[in-house]
């Protein structure tokens, strides 16, 4: 077993308001948490805490509370910021939507989570109201932030000045947040993760990530992925930063963002290092500011890390986190030459970890000096989550009696106490940091009526990006082509998950009990390590 190098830290007994909004001294009050670089407007701390104050309030009034669930469909805007902990303020649960969702993918989450309120913006309006109405979820349950005829919005209910309600609930056991996540396996499930996760992981970040008042902070991850969720919404609210958020990805407006707002800590996923490192653009502006990018999502190599670091003169360091781990587990320390650059750094306070050697089920022992061999990671600790959302078997596979949970990495640790992740031998892809599970895509190729059979790994693409491939099997004389089944997955899916290569084969490898033999796949393709 591998211990933290950080003393344990005392967890607050909160709820997530409490604990972020609960402590806000006078000094704080007139800070600044959020700016909108599209209007320039600024929200100050005690401003939002009023806000998320009012809307707990008028939603109460409209009877939601403890035991309801509420799909946000919204991109990183500053009124996120009010709706997610106004939700989790009245006592009900959030379940995040990645928010270039399809109609079709948003009311598949919304079932499963048993929601029964959307909030959107107007642009997301289509597929949310198409996706409600497949629900019957009523106009008046479905809120457009910025407003649309018929629909609550944002405004109207902050000024009805409802007081926000009494509500109790043990934050140790209740579900503030439900992220979708594939997990080891099959289609995403929904990620039960309590009050006292996210307290829990804040306060562990706290100590192990350098984040304070003083910093502005891109908020360019979105906030419905549990990473931007935890370290922008969470960890940089508790830390009474500036947020400046960004409703999507684009490196001009990235780069003028920084400029303007003169930004000091980027949270960023991969591909956003490779475009620091090697993007000419970077040149034309002045981002001296930034003096931190973290990284995480998906694995950096060092060489991309050195050389942003070096083009950029801030620290490049990374992370390591999922879903059911609310979601960071381990972070590279404040000093930046501590560990290398391709290591996600080492444990946070309050969690230990194993690996475990996949084929025989032996713990792999701390190494005497230099690099272990690898294993898979477990990891226990209080950001674990309760389970998956109505999914005993897939939550039991997952985490063990002795609560582990077994992330499907394959990680190796140094003597030193820093760790790596070498590999994976869960299904999920991932592509620029996104998820991909591979069964969404498989059911969804077998729809079509000229697919016999279908498979989908991750292979790397030319610039070693992982992408999702599928293995197709056509039927006789079909005359399928592979961008008939590249557009057919492209109708259906959010951008991230589209069939980027097809490759037709005679019969998909499968064992004896029916299950796909990705390995057998992956043995034919460059693939991610
Ligand atoms: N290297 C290699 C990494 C890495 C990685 C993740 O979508 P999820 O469930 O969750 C995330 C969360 C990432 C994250 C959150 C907070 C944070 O501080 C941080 O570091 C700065 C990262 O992505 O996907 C989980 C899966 O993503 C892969 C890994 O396979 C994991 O199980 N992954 N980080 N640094 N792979």
């Amino acid at each position: 077993m591998f211990t933290s190098p950080y003393p344990d830290v005392e967890i607050p007994d909160l709820s997530i308001f409490d604990y972020l909004f609960g402590t806000l001294d006078d000094a704080d009050t007139g800070r600044v948490a959020l700016i909108d670089p599209a209007s320039g407007a600024e929200t100050a701390y005690g401003a939002l805490r009023a806000q998320v104050l009012a809307f707990a309030g008028a939603l109460a009034a409209r009877g939601v509370g403890v035991g309801d669930v509420l799909g946000v469909l919204c991109p990183n805007v500053p009124a996120f910021a009010t709706v997610f902990h106004g939700i989790l303020r009245a006592g009900a649960t959030v379940t995040t939507i990645n928010s270039l969702y399809t109609a079709r993918e948003i009311e598949t989450q919304l079932r499963d989570a048993g929601a029964s309120w959307l909030i959107t913006v107007s642009p997301l309006l289509p597929q949310a109201a198409a996706a409600a109405a497949a629900l019957g979820i009523p106009d008046e349950r479905l809120v457009v932030l910025d407003g649309a005829e018929g629909h609550p919005n944002l405004r109207e209910l902050l000024t009805e000045q409802a007081p926000a309600p009494e509500v109790s609930f043990d934050p140790a056991s209740h579900v503030a947040v439900l992220p979708y996540s594939s997990g080891t396996t099959g289609v995403p499930k929904g990620v039960m993760l309590s009050h006292a996760n996210l307290v829990a992981n804040v306060e562990q970040c706290r100590y192990a990530i350098d984040l304070g008042t003083e910093d502005r902070v891109l908020a360019v991850l979105p906030f419905f992925h549990i990473y931007g969720m935890t370290v922008l919404l969470n960890l940089a609210l508790r830390q009474r930063a500036t947020l400046v958020t960004m409703p999507k990805f684009d490196l001009v407006e990235f780069l003028t963002n920084i400029q303007t707002h003169r930004c000091s800590y980027l949270f960023i996923a991969p591909p956003i290092a490779v475009a620091l490192a090697k993007h000419p653009i970077v040149d034309q502006f002045d981002i001296s500011s930034v003096r931190t990018v973290f990284s995480g999502a998906a694995p950096l190599d060092a060489e991309t890390a050195i050389a942003a670091g070096q083009r950029i003169h801030a620290i490049v360091k990374q992370g390591y986190g999922m879903s059911e781990l609310s979601p960071v587990s381990h972070a590279a320390p404040a000093d930046p030459d501590a560990v290398p650059k391709n290591s996600v750094g080492v444990l946070l306070p309050n969690v230990v970890c194993r690996l475990v050697d996949p084929e025989t089920g032996i713990d792999i022992e701390p190494p005497a000096e230099g690099i272990s061999r690898a294993g898979e990671l477990w990891v226990q600790g209080p950001n674990v989550m309760l389970g998956y959302l109505n999914n005993a078997q897939a939550t039991a596979e997952t985490l063990d009696a002795d609560g582990f949970l077994h992330t499907g990495d394959i990680a190796q640790v140094h003597a030193d106490g820093w760790f790596t992740i070498v590999d994976r031998v869960k299904e999920l892809i991932k592509y620029k940091g996104y998820q991909i599970a591979p069964a969404e895509l498989e059911a969804l190729l077998l729809s079509h009526p000229k697919v016999m059979d279908a498979a989908v790994i991750g292979v790397l693409d030319d610039d070693r990006q992982e992408i999702p491939k599928a293995f197709v099997v056509a039927a006789p004389d079909s005359g399928l082509t592979e961008d008939e089944v590249m557009e057919f997955v492209a109708a259906e899916v959010a951008p991230h998950k589209r069939v980027r290569r097809v490759e037709f084969i005679e019969v998909i490898p499968k064992s004896t009990a029916g299950k796909i033999l990705r390995k057998d796949l992956r043995a034919r393709e460059v693939v991610p390590t």
